[in-house]
């Protein structure tokens, strides 16, 4: 079986029945397909959602584990599901594709559209767009989410809802999906943005100041400074309905549409019950209410996905006016820490989906990779092909251009023979490579909320290092020496003396 070459993870069949090349319908449909492929561990025993079951959850990713369903979680009737995307392989089981390459390959199909050039080429569009209109998310009057509506007697509490790590200011939603409408265009946003529970009906909304529930809630304030901006919120639904949450896909494009791309049908939503939004229909749990938008409390302090608490803040309150749930829903969790957690393989698939985007505007990226390690946002791994001066380090400037990849702490830049998955080979070239004095650049700029080292919250320094070979048109007027190789003939002689030499 051949090796995914950038997360080295086996590939396996996603299709091998026909059952299987159907999109999950819901969450529930992905736990079957996960158990059956001995990928979730029941757990009966009782456990609390107060630290224990992140400490139980941070051992079992870490030893490469399955998703964890918690059936009794302590103060709670609803079982906990987690480590959900937890490895490559349910990452690769939850996209239903043998490899991440498989999801890049179709979107470099569908980006490839070319200018058409006579009727033959449109004739070949329709399919394509076809296969684009067929992603819409599509209204339908009711869904399993309403099988229990509550405008009155509900809380939060009912719910297992994690205290992760000793020092965090109290309960934590994590894995929201935070539905707004863009005030001016009427455009959705699906974001994940971590919920702190305040009361039965009040928790934070901790979208950052860059994200695109942030920039609505501005909108919103700034047509009417103390008015409200509705919100709604899904917890637990198909895998590619939550992961679209986390996708950095641009201001004003559905991540819903995206979802409906990666499942390769629809998501189906219906209306809320006390707000004017839809939520996709096949949900869990449905929270529906408002920011009031002269409304500020502390957030934090969260154990947070640098390894380091994240500090109090000031963020917007969500007031709940609804819930709707299934009959029995399953409260779809995760948790962040010191890496790796379930976050890197989602970073990482995010690394690997949106990588031809990257390289249909800037072709002269090879690849580009993100260690664990590095929290996503601190290290970018480039390698270019280089082809005029100071390649490198427009390459730099593009990608803190490029939407949240504009938080990359720092970017490392070499050459395209530099295997940049090897970090070993990657330490030991970029480093021969440099004149440090000149070869590192900073600029400043927004920095990730989450970086307790900037100066300031959202704003600071970046640094790009351009480890290519040196070229005389930048002013290298030294020799380059060659890397050290073995000539293929002793090479040869050896390998056939080896048995001889008893080695
Ligand atoms: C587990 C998890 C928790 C996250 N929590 C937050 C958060 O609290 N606030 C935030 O702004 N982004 C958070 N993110 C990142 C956002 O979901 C991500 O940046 C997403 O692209 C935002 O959507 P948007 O571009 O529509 O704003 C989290 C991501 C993950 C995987
Ligand atoms: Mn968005």
């Amino acid at each position: 079986m051949l090796e995914c070459a950038p997360c080295r993870c086996l590939p396996m069949r996603a299709f091998d029945n026909v059952e299987a090349a159907l999109a999950y319908k819901d969450l529930r449909d992905f736990i079957r397909r996960l158990e059956k492929e001995g990928e979730l561990r029941r757990i009966t025993a009782e456990v609390d959602p107060v630290l224990e079951i992140t400490e139980i959850t941070d051992r079992v990713t870490k030893a490469g584990g399955p998703a964890l369903l918690f059936e009794k979680p302590k103060g709670s009737r609803v079982p906990l599901l987690i480590n959900t995307l937890g490895s490559h392989r349910r990452m690769n089981l939850a996209l239903e594709v043998d490899k991440l390459g498989d999801v890049a390959d179709r979107i470099r199909s569908m980006i490839d559209f070319q200018s058409p050039q006579g009727l033959l080429d449109k004739l070949k569009m329709l399919p394509k767009l076809a296969e684009l209109g067929s992603f819409f998310p599509k209204s339908v009057k009711t869904g399993p989410c309403k099988e229990v509506i509550r405008k009155e007697n509900f809380s939060l509490h009912e719910f297992p809802i994690l205290k992760c790590w000793p020092q965090d200011g109290g309960r934590f939603i994590t894995w929201p999906l935070v539905i707004t409408k863009n005030p001016e265009t009427g455009k959705r946003n699906v974001g994940v943005y971590r919920m702190q529970v305040f009361d039965d009906r009040t928790t934070a909304m901790h979208w950052q100041t860059q994200k695109h529930g942030a920039e609505h809630f501005r909108r919103a304030r700034a047509q009417n400074p103390s008015g409200r901006m509705e919100v709604a919120v899904a917890i637990g639904a198909d895998p590619a309905t939550c992961l679209s949450g986390i996708l950095p896909v641009p201001p004003d494009l559905d991540e819903l549409m995206f979802a409906g791309f990666l499942r390769r049908e629809p998501v189906e939503t219906v209306a809320c019950e006390t707000v004017d939004l839809e939520v996709p229909a096949n949900a869990e749990i449905i929270l529906e209410g408002y920011v009031q938008l002269d409304e500020l409390r502390t957030e934090g302090p969260f154990g947070d996905h640098t390894g380091f608490y994240s500090l109090e803040g000031e963020y917007p309150v969500f007031h709940i006016t609804c819930i709707t749930h299934r009959r029995d829903p399953i409260y779809l969790t995760t948790i962040v820490g010191p890496p790796p957690q379930e976050d890197f393989y989602m970073g990482h698939a995010v690394e690997r989906i949106f990588l031809p985007v990257m390289r249909m505007q800037y072709p002269e990226i090879i690849d580009i990779s993100m260690p664990a390690e590095g929290i996503f946002h601190n290290l970018m791994i480039v390698s270019i092909r280089k082809s005029y001066p100071g390649h490198a380090r427009k390459i730099m400037n593009a990608i803190w251009s490029l939407g949240q990849a504009m938080f990359t702490k720092v970017i490392v830049v070499v050459d395209h023979d530099v295997n940049i998955h090897d970090y070993r080979e990657v330490v030991w070239k970029a480093l021969c490579a440099i004149d440090p004095e000149r070869d590192v650049q900073f600029v400043l700029g927004p920095v990730d909320t989450l970086d307790h080292a900037a100066r300031i919250q959202d704003f600071g320094s970046k640094m790009g290092i351009d480890a290519t070979r040196k070229w005389s048109s930048e002013g290298f007027l030294r020799p380059w020496p060659d890397e050290i190789r073995m000539d293929p003939a002793t090479r040869a002689r050896v390998t056939a003396l080896w048995k001889s030499l008893g080695l």
